[in-house]
C-alpha cells in the first residue's frame, strides 16, 4: 500500500513481482564515466541507483564500464564524456541525436544489451534519468526505446514567496524551509529534497525569497548572507538548478549606502556594479535578479520620474559582465484607486505601463508577466501583454500557490486552467500565435523566455498541506518542459507515481483531479468578475470584501445588474487592448464567451448566457450544483479507504470535508446577496436564505 507524503512523486514503490523481470534484466549495472569530474552526473547516478533499488527491489552500483554477468545495463554520460557504452550505442552512427543544451536521447540497444541516456550536459543526462524512472514506475515498457527530447522552455524557474523570518507570503504549508527565525536554515537536507522534487519535473531554476523584499532580506546581497546563500546555491547546483534572489529596488538607501535609487545616478549605478561583483564571487554561478518594482508600496523609478526601461536596464548593465538576467514583473497597477472612479481600470494596467516600453529593454531582460490581468483568479482572461512586446523578452507567471482557488485546503488542480491560458491564441503573427510560442520564445525570437510560478511548498510534512496539491507543482514542472502535454496525461503520471497503478485508484484520483477547477469554479464568483474572497488573506467568501476598498476589484452589483463594463465603446477600453478578432469577441456581448462575461460586461441579472439561461439562474445553478459536486469529491474519495495509506487518506478525507463545508458558505452567502439585491427567485424555488 502506498504512503504518499514526504518523498511525493520520488517514491517509487516496489512493482508487482511479475512486473518487475521486464525491467531488471536491463538494469544489471549503471555505466558511467563522468561522476567524479561532475556533481550533476553524480546525482543522476545516485537517482538511478535509488529508483531502480526501490522500484525492482535490487542494488546497481554505478560503475566505470560494463560487468561480465551478461545482464542488460543502462549507461549514462554525455556524448563526447568518454562512458564507452554511450559512445557504442550513439556513436557508431557517427551521428549524435540533436537534444540541445538541456535535452536527452533514451536508447534500448538491444543487441549489446544497454539502455543508453546520453545528452550533450549532464543536465540534460539528470532528466533522462527522471525520464526512465518515470516509464519504470508507470509501467510503460523499456525494451524499444528511441526517445530524444528537448524542453521547450529556456527558463523553466520557481519562485518562492519567503521570508526570513520563516513565513511564506500566501503560503498554506507550513512555513518556511529556507528560513527560520531570521536565518537561513541550516537544516540543507530538506532543501536538497526540494532540489530533487524540481530537478525531477525538469525546473532549472528558483528565487529563493519573497518578491517583496524586507528589510533583512534587503541584506541578502551583501557578505551578511551571501556564504549562506552560496551553500544554498551549491545545493541546487547539484541539481541543475541556478538561482536568482528577489532584490529590492531602494537596496543602496535602506543599506544606507546612498541617500538615492534613482538608476540613472552613476553613484547608483556603480553601486549595483560592485555587488553584482560581490554576488558572482560568492555565486560564479548565479542566474540573476527578480524585481518587483512600484507595485504595491514596492519602491520603483517611478519615485525618480524614471520608467521600468531605466529601472530594469540599470541592474542589467550592472548583471551583464557576469552573464546574468534581470527579471522584471509587470505586476505594476495603482493600489490607491477609489472605488467610483470608473475610469481606471486595474486590468488595463500592466499593459499600459509596459507596451509602449517594448523595445526599450537590454537583452538581458525579461518581463515576467502574469497569466491573467488581475491576480490568479480561479478565471479570467489571459494578460493582452502577451504578443503585444515582439521586441521585448517575456515569460509567464502562474501561481501554483492556490491564494485564489481554495489555498490548500480546496482541491483545485490548476494544470487545465494553465493549459488554456498557453493554448490561447493572440494573433500576434496572424492566427496561430499561442501564448505558448510566445514564451517559449519562438514567435518573436526573444534571447531569454520561459515559465516561472509561485510555488505551493512549506515546511509541512507533505510539503502542500493537502495531499493532492502536490500535482499542481509536479504539473507546473512537466508543462514548464512541454506545454504540449495533456492535463489528463499529467495527471495520470502523477497518481502513478505518487499512489501506484491500483487501477481505481488511478481511475478515481485522475477524475478529482481533472473537475476540480470546474467545480471550484462553480460555487465561488461567477462568471469570470472575480474577487468576492475575503479581504487580506483571499479564503472565503465575502461579496463586497474587496467592493469599496483602493485595490482595483469590483463587480458593481446593485439591483439591475451586475459586472464590470471594459468595452472600448463605454467602458473603460480594456477589451481593446488585444488583437483582432480578440478585441471584438470580448468587447461585443453578443459573442463574449459566458465564463467570462462579467470581466468584460456590465449586465442586468436577466440577460440571457449562451447556456439559454439568465445570468441570475446560473449564479443558484451553478452554486447549487457545486456544493453537490464538492460532496461528491468527498464521497469519490472516501471511496478509496483501505486502498491509499491511512495517514493520507484521513489527511485528504478531512480537507474534502472542509471543501464541502465551505461551498456550502460560498453557495449561501452568493445565492442569498443575488437574491436580495436582484428580488428575483430561483426558478427551482431551492432554499437560499
Ligand atoms: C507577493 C497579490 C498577492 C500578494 C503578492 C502580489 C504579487 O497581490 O496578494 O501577496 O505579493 O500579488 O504578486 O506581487
Amino acid at each position: 500500500m502506498s504512503s504518499i507524503g514526504y518523498e511525493a512523486w520520488l517514491r517509487y514503490p516496489q512493482l508487482a513481482e511479475d512486473k518487475q523481470e521486464a525491467f531488471s534484466r536491463w538494469c544489471g549495472c549503471i555505466v558511467e564515466a563522468e561522476t567524479e569530474e561532475s556533481e550533476v552526473m553524480a546525482a543522476a547516478a545516485s537517482e538511478l541507483s535509488r529508483g531502480l533499488g526501490r522500484m525492482l527491489g535490487i542494488t546497481t552500483s554505478a560503475r566505470s564500464s560494463r560487468d561480465s554477468s551478461g545482464k542488460g545495463c543502462i549507461a549514462i554520460g554525455t556524448f563526447n564524456g568518454g562512458n564507452e557504452s554511450i559512445a557504442h550505442v550513439y556513436g557508431d552512427s557517427g551521428v549524435y541525436p540533436n537534444t540541445g543544451a538541456e535535452g536527452f536521447a533514451i536508447r534500448t540497444d538491444a543487441k549489446s544489451g544497454i539502455i543508453a541516456i546520453g545528452a550533450e550536459q549532464p543536465a540534460g543526462v539528470l532528466y533522462g534519468v527522471f525520464h526512465l524512472l518515470r516509464l519504470i514506475a508507470t509501467g510503460t515498457a523499456i525494451d524499444e526505446l528511441d526517445i530524444v527530447e528537448q524542453p521547450t522552455n529556456a527558463i523553466r524557474m520557481i519562485n518562492q514567496w519567503d521570508n526570513i523570518d520563516g513565513s511564506i507570503e500566501r503560503g498554506y504549508a507550513g512555513q518556511s524551509i529556507f528560513y527560520d527565525n531570521n536565518e537561513i536554515t541550516k537544516d540543507l537536507g530538506r532543501i536538497e529534497d526540494y532540489a530533487r522534487l524540481l530537478a525531477s519535473t525538469g525546473l532549472n531554476a528558483i528565487t529563493i525569497n519573497n518578491v517583496n523584499v524586507h528589510r533583512l532580506e534587503t541584506y541578502f546581497i551583501t557578505d551578511r548572507f551571501l556564504p549562506d546563500i552560496a551553500r544554498i546555491a551549491g545545493i541546487f547546483r547539484r541539481y541543475a538548478i541556478k538561482l536568482f534572489l528577489s532584490v529590492n529596488f531602494a537596496s543602496p538607501i535602506e543599506t544606507g549606502d546612498l541617500k538615492t535609487a534613482d538608476p540613472l545616478d552613476a553613484d547608483v549605478k556603480a553601486w549595483w556594479k560592485a555587488k553584482a561583483d560581490e554576488v558572482y564571487q560568492a555565486i560564479p554561478d548565479f542566474g540573476g535578479f527578480l524585481v518587483k518594482a512600484d507595485s504595491e508600496n514596492r519602491p520603483g523609478p517611478f519615485t525618480y520620474g524614471r520608467d521600468h526601461a531605466d529601472g530594469s536596464n540599470m541592474l542589467a548593465e550592472a548583471l551583464l559582465p557576469h552573464g546574468g538576467l534581470v527579471i522584471w514583473r509587470c505586476f505594476v497597477y495603482n493600489c490607491k484607486q477609489d472605488w467610483r472612479d470608473r475610469k481606471t481600470d486595474r486590468a488595463r494596467a500592466a499593459y499600459d505601463h509596459f507596451k509602449p516600453l517594448d523595445g526599450r529593454f537590454m537583452d538581458n531582460v525579461i518581463l515576467q508577466i502574469k497569466n491573467g490581468p488581475m491576480d490568479f483568479q480561479v478565471r479570467e482572461p489571459v494578460s493582452p501583454l502577451f504578443g503585444a512586446l515582439p521586441s521585448t523578452n517575456c515569460m509567464i507567471e502562474f501561481q501554483i500557490a492556490q491564494e485564489y482557488t481554495g489555498q490548500a485546503r480546496h482541491l483545485c488542480y490548476l494544470v487545465p486552467q494553465w493549459k488554456e491560458v498557453l493554448d490561447f491564441d493572440t494573433y500576434a503573427q496572424g492566427e496561430g500565435s499561442h501564448v505558448k510560442q510566445v514564451v517559449d520564445g519562438s514567435l518573436f525570437g526573444y534571447k531569454h523566455s520561459g515559465f516561472a510560478a509561485v510555488s505551493n511548498i512549506g515546511d509541512d510534512a507533505n510539503w502542500t498541506g493537502h495531499p493532492l496539491a502536490q500535482s499542481n507543482l509536479y504539473g507546473y514542472g512537466r508543462l514548464a518542459w512541454n506545454p504540449q502535454l495533456a492535463s489528463d496525461a499529467i495527471a495520470e503520471e502523477w497518481t502513478r507515481l505518487t499512489f501506484g497503478s491500483e487501477e481505481r485508484v488511478v481511475h478515481t484520483v485522475v477524475g478529482m483531479l481533472m473537475d476540480s477547477w470546474g467545480i471550484y469554479e462553480s460555487y465561488t464568483a461567477p462568471l469570470g468578475v472575480g474577487w468576492m474572497v475575503s479581504p487580506n488573506h483571499h479564503y472565503g467568501p465575502d461579496v463586497d470584501g474587496y467592493e469599496y476598498s483602493k485595490w482595483g476589484t469590483y463587480h458593481f452589483s446593485d439591483y439591475k445588474g451586475m459586472g464590470v463594463d471594459r468595452t472600448l465603446a463605454t467602458g473603460t477600453g480594456y477589451a481593446g487592448q488585444y488583437r483582432e478578432p480578440n478585441a471584438s469577441v470580448y468587447g461585443t456581448l453578443e459573442s463574449c464567451p459566458d465564463e467570462l462575461l462579467l470581466f468584460f460586461h456590465h449586465v442586468p441579472y436577466t440577460h440571457v448566457l449562451h447556456s439559454g439561461k439568465t445570468v441570475i439562474q446560473h449564479i443558484y445553478d451553478t452554486h447549487f450544483e457545486g456544493v453537490e459536486r464538492a460532496d461528491g469529491l468527498l464521497k469519490r474519495w472516501n471511496e478509496l479507504e483501505g486502498q491509499v495509506d491511512a495517514e493520507t487518506f484521513k489527511r485528504a478525507a478531512d480537507r474534502f470535508a472542509q471543501q464541502a463545508e465551505h461551498a456550502r458558505e460560498w453557495r449561501d452567502r452568493i445565492n442569498t446577496y443575488y437574491l436580495r439585491k436582484s428580488g428575483i427567485g430561483d426558478a427551482l424555488g431551492r432554499t437560499i436564505y
